[in-house]
């Protein structure tokens, strides 16, 4: 890539950047992991708007305020729930990548940060769902002028160290 994408380890509610992405459940209610920080970081307005938006289906996004977060929106976006692999969770994971992309394009954002979607509570392998992170970030990218910075922010070190390799083009 030339340079657009990027991966830091981290915690993602500290991100100051146009949008994060959450690692959401349908209900958009809030949650554990990643969706659970996001919404004690960005406070009790959230979760208002969230109950608002009716639920999300899996592989699709919806995106509200950030609130007391540093960054400006929450794209919210519910990955696949790993079943063994022959449930569309590969497809699925894809797609929550793509529409998040096109949330933020479509609002004219700059930069979007991601956790890695589905690999707590929902057990898709680590190094499958990163693989598809960065391929399907990187085609959008590749397409798309408008969007200029994404990050994957890691939350532990072997996580990171999966990103970087992958990025590098080299197989983990
Ligand atoms: N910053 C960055 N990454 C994080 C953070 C953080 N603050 N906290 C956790 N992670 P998970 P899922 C990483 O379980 O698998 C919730 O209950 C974590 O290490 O948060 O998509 C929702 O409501 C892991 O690599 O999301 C849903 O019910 C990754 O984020 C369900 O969990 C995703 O782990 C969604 O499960």
């Amino acid at each position: 890539m030339d340079g657009r994408m990027s991966a830091v380890l981290g915690d993602i509610t500290r991100m100051p950047v146009d949008a994060i992405v959450n690692a959401a459940n349908s209900t958009l209610l809030g949650g554990g992991g990643v969706d659970g920080a996001i919404h004690r970081a960005a406070g009790p307005e959230l979760l208002a708007e969230c109950r608002a938006l009716g639920g999300c289906a899996t592989g699709e996004a919806k995106m509200t305020a950030g609130y007391a977060l540093p960054a400006r929106h929450v794209i919210h976006t519910v990955g696949p729930v790993w079943r063994g692999g022959g449930h569309g969770e590969d497809a699925l994971l894809a797609s929550c990548y793509r529409k998040s992309l096109l949330l933020a394009k479509t609002h004219a954002l700059k930069s979007v940060a991601f956790p890695a979607i589905s690999t707590g509570v929902y057990r898709f392998p680590l190094e499958q769902a990163c693989e598809i992170a960065v391929r399907t970030v990187g085609e959008f990218l590749s397409d798309d002028r408008t969007l200029e910075k994404v990050i994957f922010v890691c939350f532990d070190a072997g996580t990171l160290a999966l990103y970087q390799e992958r990025m590098a083009g080299r197989r983990p």
